[in-house]
């Protein structure tokens, strides 16, 4: 049985909306994977450094056969081959996919870290996960996500502004 992935997407820069689809249908076209959610597109201010444009966030729900550590070097190179740049740290990025949950998997090694360690504390990612997964509970503190969401002081930062269109292969 393949096990539902919870995957964000972000983007800074250029097309914002053309980064995160071309993004969502890759992901969408890996093998075996059947893209089971999509939340809206939010439009966030950036985290980190001020001094960039802000983002287009959104998070999706697969179901992959790859396994974490498969999954998370087939969302690099789909990373790498939408011109991402990885200079600057925490800087502006065409397009930035994480993963955020496999499955209620907890991994702690050097490459891999799940449930993504920083998620709690960014609204731009519980928003739109709340949003396709109203239900879902963190694996380590065991409380829902939507209680995480509500302790942010600034859950409302994230606003939901339009739907990716869903790949044709969906
Ligand atoms: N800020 C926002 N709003 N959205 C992101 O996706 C995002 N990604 C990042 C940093 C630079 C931390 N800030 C962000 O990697």
């Amino acid at each position: 049985m393949p096990e539902r992935a919870h995957i964000g997407l972000g983007s800074n820069l250029g097309d914002r909306r053309g980064y995160l689809a071309a993004g969502l249908a890759a992901v969408a076209a890996l093998p075996g994977t059947h893209l089971a959610a999509v939340s809206s597109i939010y439009e966030t201010p950036p985290l980190g450094p001020a001094d960039q444009p802000d983002y287009l966030n959104a998070v999706c729900a697969i179901d992959a056969p790859l396994g974490p550590v498969a999954l998370l070097a087939a969302l690099h190179k789909i990373e790498n081959q939408h011109r991402r740049q990885r200079h600057i740290r925490w800087g502006p990025r065409t397009l930035d996919l994480d993963l955020l949950l496999y499955g209620e998997r907890v991994i702690d090694s050097a490459d891999l870290q799940l449930p993504h360690p920083h998620m709690n504390d960014r609204s731009f990612v519980l928003a739109p996960l709340c949003e396709i997964a109203p239900d879902l509970h963190h694996p380590l503190t065991a409380r829902p996500f939507t209680a995480h969401l509500a302790e942010l002081t600034h859950s409302d930062a994230a606003r939901a502004i339009g739907s990716l269109a869903l790949p044709e292969n969906a």
